[in-house]
């Protein structure tokens, strides 16, 4: 130990002399950062004795947070076999028995194999498992390369093992960079606590949920993180609905690595000064995969390319959408409908929550409140809108027999979870919203009196069993056909949630270690056990191919295996692509759904940290997100509300939705001031769309990020290695909220090259610095990128009649006067439209005063087809004389334009020439 801080001190003074630094005060934390003091005793209650005998090195430490109680330098496994092969390396690897066992009562796994897998020139997996019994295994299907990349040249890197302690260094080769290095004292593997941890090539990670986080960027100081899905509204150092083992990392060389651990036990990671991380499951195997960039944006197409790419929404699903829970009755909905009509506000979709069900209950219609919806639902859709409602998992059990269909035939099909039949043959019992049948609920009451007097037993079912996923795809068919339509589904308590702990009564059968392990991550109520406001882990589940799980294994994964038989039967009801939204999402989950970012509350904070998040799940790989607008629980407040309209209006999902029991925040609710900003923005929204809507295809097809932090475009100035209060739509609009009370001006940086403010069409003159911009109440900043073209139409009160005008294209000119492009378009709702190549791709390009037309995929129906309308381009300088559109075998034809030289914005008007834009075109301009 003596020599080891010797030796560091050393390193220190080298340090600081090299870097010009004078040793002192402030450096004490960048002392203890290089410092490889990894944390033995993550659990509350060390002191010495207790550390020393887990052989551990105590050592008080002023830093906050900081480690007293940290592992020798050797501490972990030795490797006894190494064979290296052109697809990967094996390594066999023994536990270091100098040092004791660390938990008696997690069984220490003493002989592992690791194996290294080249999977492409730019990924690669390292598994480490026991080779002597099979260990749960997360059952997540993941597309992987067929062969491994066996020639060495063709990879970007390069594996190195080390001994003592065992670890592995992947290297980028182009840099010499370590970029993953586990050769580090710590590593443990036993039944139920494994751990791993690595250094980081800098300071800057993201990722990692999903929990709240108060920046994109992570801090190092020290932050551990639980992780474990639960019905919990997000807040400091929370676990919520999701669990996402994914970060990305950037490389002093300024390239970029993502790294999954494939694990969906409870977890925590720690970030930590060195600059370091350290994983702690337990349960399954640690299985990682490392994707290499070099790029952020490449790091998204790599990792989608392994869990699946983002399913494309409906197009409608991009509009504008309200919601609340508690609307009294159907009434009170077409009442806000004609109220946003009237205030002429843009609007797709109108969801009701639980309150249209009887009691709560999935697949019943409330026949008192709710018995005009059905019609109201079909007028609505009748003038070009949407529906989506809400379903739980939960179903309730206390129905009299064959009045309650979805229970009945759950039971017949065995679709419920049980316990492990050496136990009992009943199913797990929880509650959650639904309540007795002929009871008077009394709101008054304490939660607990009316969990146990009003709300019902509910079974949850089993969604990895085909039957289940079957039976569920029926009631939702029989509902469509028999009670209301719909257009999308929203899935919510998924968690899965209860209101009792792990099941009715709260006694959990059989192992106790699985409800109260022997290693708790911090999370949310970790005191109370893992089933906390869920089910009990010993919950039996099966899988598709029959192997029987504990749902301590599984339960992270039970949002996801919820929302593929949901996305399947929207699909094969409605006919139509739809939409889906879910609350627990696991990687993969974006194949399918979108997601709401919670239950967030009504607070300022939380508009920052929509940002976060959102940004979060770009990397994620599900890139239809958003939050609440206006906030979920707590009263609104105008001002804030009005701010969460501009920055709610650049969500992919741009949902307003409230609470029950809170006064109305919808965007009709507070004036008509508040009415005109929120049309104002929705419009620029909606006009938009097709820009939107292409951005959302490539994250279908090549996995690019929809909201994109502005260091995926920037990468090399590392001003933008922070910036989250700005986000931009793809590469080309750089949106710029006010984020707080009272404020006139935001500041906001503004990336190094050519930009225009959206609302006056002008170039900013200033580039890669941060500037202060004017935000009156009415006013969003946004800027477009010069060097791009951004399709558009003119905004409609929905997007089935926005879809029927012409398509614009706004022209940004770059400094040398080029600019490019795309337009993705089809149907709007057809299923795998990309698949069948029914749809048009257009790619823009503009220089020297011609803008041309490229046209790789054709496969427009002719109802689909678009004409071209109006053409903006920004930035021409000298006077615009003639302009001109010409369609190979057409004469060319003179087009009106409009130019001002003030501006220096060009106008073309293509409008009377109804050119359809599935024919190749050129429109020139001839400047004076
Ligand atoms: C509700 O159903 C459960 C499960 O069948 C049963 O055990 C319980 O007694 C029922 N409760 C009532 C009030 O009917
Ligand atoms: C929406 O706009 C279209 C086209 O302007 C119009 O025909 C339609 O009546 C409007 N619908 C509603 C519900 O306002
Ligand atoms: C405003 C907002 O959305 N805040 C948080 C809501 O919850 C998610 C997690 O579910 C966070 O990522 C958001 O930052």
């Amino acid at each position: 130990m003596a020599v080891w801080t010797v030796y560091l001190s050393l390193c220190l003074l080298i340090a600081l002399s090299a870097s010009g630094l004078e040793p002192g005060k402030d450096y004490k934390v960048n002392w203890e950062a290089k410092s490889l003091h990894f944390d033995c005793y993550p659990e509350a209650g060390s002191d010495q004795a207790k550390c020393e005998a887990r052989g551990c090195i105590w050592e008080p430490s002023g830093i906050p947070n900081a480690p007293w109680c940290y592992y020798a330098e050797t501490h972990g496994y030795v490797t006894s076999n190494i064979v290296e092969t052109a697809s990967g390396i094996t390594v066999d690897i023994e536990r270091n028995t100098d040092f004791p066992s660390q938990r008696s009562q997690s069984r220490d796994i003493s002989k592992l194999r690791v194996e290294i897998t080249f999977l492409s020139g730019k990924s690669l997996r390292w598994k480490i498992f026991d080779p002597a019994n099979a260990r749960f295994e997360v059952p997540v299907p993941l597309e992987l390369p067929s062969t491994p990349e066996t020639e060495e040249n063709n990879r970007l890197y390069r594996v190195q093992i080390q001994n003592k302690p065992f670890g592995i260094q992947v290297i980028r080769k182009s840099s010499e960079e370590i970029i993953w290095d586990s050769a580090v004292p710590g590593f443990t593997f036993s039944d139920q606590f494994l751990q791993i941890s690595t250094r980081l090539p800098s300071n800057y990670v993201y990722g990692v949920g999903e929990t709240e986080h108060p920046s994109y960027n992570h801090d190092l100081n020290f932050h551990t993180y639980g992780l474990f899905a639960k019905d919990q509204p997000p807040g400091y150092k929370l676990n919520s609905y999701g669990l996402h083992p994914f970060h990305m990392g950037l490389e002093k060389s300024k390239n970029a690595h993502g790294v999954l651990l494939l694990n969906s036990n409870a977890m925590d990671v720690t970030f930590l000064p060195t600059p370091a991380l350290t994983y702690r499951t337990i349960g399954g195997i640690l299985d990682f995969y490392m994707v290499m960039g070099p790029t952020p944006e490449a790091v998204v197409q790599q990792y989608t390319e392994i869990i699946g790419r983002p399913v494309l929404p409906a197009y409608w699903s991009l509009g504008f959408q309200l919601c609340r829970y508690g609307y009294a009755n159907d009434a009170e909905i077409a009442d806000l409908y004609n109220d946003m009509k009237a205030a002429k506000i843009p609007y797709d979709v109108q969801y009701s929550d639980i309150e249209y069900m009887e009691r709560q209950m999935d697949f019943t219609l409330d026949k008192e409140n709710f018995k005009g919806l059905p019609a109201l639902v079909d007028s609505m859709r009748a003038e070009g809108m949407r529906f989506i409602f809400i379903l739980d998992p939960a179903i309730a059990a206390n129905e009299t027999k064959g009045s309650y269909p979805a229970f009945d035939t759950g039971i017949e099909k065995d679709v419920f979870i049980k316990w492990p039949p050496k136990l009992s043959d009943d199913i797990v019992w929880g509650k959650v919203w639904p309540d007795y049948p002929d009871i008077t609920v009394d709101n008054s009451l304490d939660w607990d009196t009316q969990v146990k007097l009003f709300r019902a037993f509910v079974a949850f079912p089993d969604f990895f069993k085909k039957s289940t996923a079957e039976w569920w795809g029926e009631q939702i068919k029989d509902y469509y056909n028999n009670v209301m339509k719909f257009d999308g589904l929203w899935i919510d308590m998924n968690e899965p949630a209860s209101f009792v702990h792990g099941t009715v009564g709260e006694k959990c059968l059989g192992d106790q270690t699985l409800e109260n392990p022997p290693y708790m991550p911090p999370l949310e109520s970790s005191h109370r056990g893992l089933n906390h406001k869920t089910m009990c882990m010993n919950s039996e589940q099966i899988l598709e191919d029959g192997t029987r799980v504990k749902h301590y294994d599984v339960h992270n994964l039970y949002g996801l295996s919820h929302t593929k038989p949901t996305y399947d039967a929207l699909l094969s009801t409605t006919g139509k692509r739809g939409v889906v939204i879910t609350r627990s999402t696991y990687p993969s989950s974006g194949r399918w759904a979108g997601h709401w970012l919670g239950d967030n509350y009504s607070r300022w904070d939380q508009l920052l940290k929509s940002i976060v998040g959102m940004m979060e799940f770009s990397i994620f790989g599900i890139p239809y997100t958003g939050a609440d607008i206006c906030g979920f629980f707590n009263p609104a407040e105008y001002e804030m509300c009005l701010r969460w309209m501009q920055l709610g209006a650049f969500y992919p999902f741009s949902r307003n939705h409230n609470t029950i029991n809170m006064p109305r925040q919808d965007p009709v609710a507070w004036g008509s001031e508040f009415a005109a900003v929120s049309r104002d923005v929705l419009n620029i929204r909606y006009t938009l769309l097709p820009y939107l809507n292409t951005l959302m295809y490539e994250a279908h097809a090549h996995g690019n990020t929809v909201v994109r932090p502005l260091l995926h475009e920037f990468v090399t100035d590392e001003n933008t290695w922070k910036i989250d209060r700005q986000f931009l739509w793809g590469p080309a609009l750089l949106i710029t909220p006010a984020l707080d009370p009272g404020v006139t001006v935001v500041r906001g940086y503004v990336p190094n090259a050519r930009w225009y403010d959206y609302h006056t069409g002008e170039a900013v003159g200033v580039r890669g610095q941060f500037v202060d911009m004017e935000t009156p109440l009415w006013k969003i900043n946004l800027h477009v990128r010069g060097g791009h073209i951004l399709p558009w139409q003119k905004a409609e009160n929905n997007t089935h009649y926005s879809r029927l005008n012409p398509l614009g294209l706004l022209v940004a000119l770059d400094d040398g006067g080029s600019a490019h492009g795309s337009l993705f378009w089809d149907d709007g709702e057809g299923i795998d439209t990309v698949q069948n190549k029914r749809f048009l791709l257009t790619t823009f390009t503009v220089s020297s005063g011609v803008l041309t037309s490229v046209v790789p995929t054709d496969g427009l129906a002719e109802a689909d087809r678009l004409t071209l309308g109006l053409v903006k381009v920004w930035g021409v300088s000298p006077r615009v004389t003639r302009v001109t559109l010409s369609v190979t075998g057409q004469p060319d034809a003179d087009l009106p334009f409009t130019y001002n030289a003030e501006v220096q914005e060009l106008q073309i008007d293509a409008t009377s020439q109804s050119h359809t834009i599935e024919k190749p075109f050129t429109i020139s301009w001839n400047e004076a």
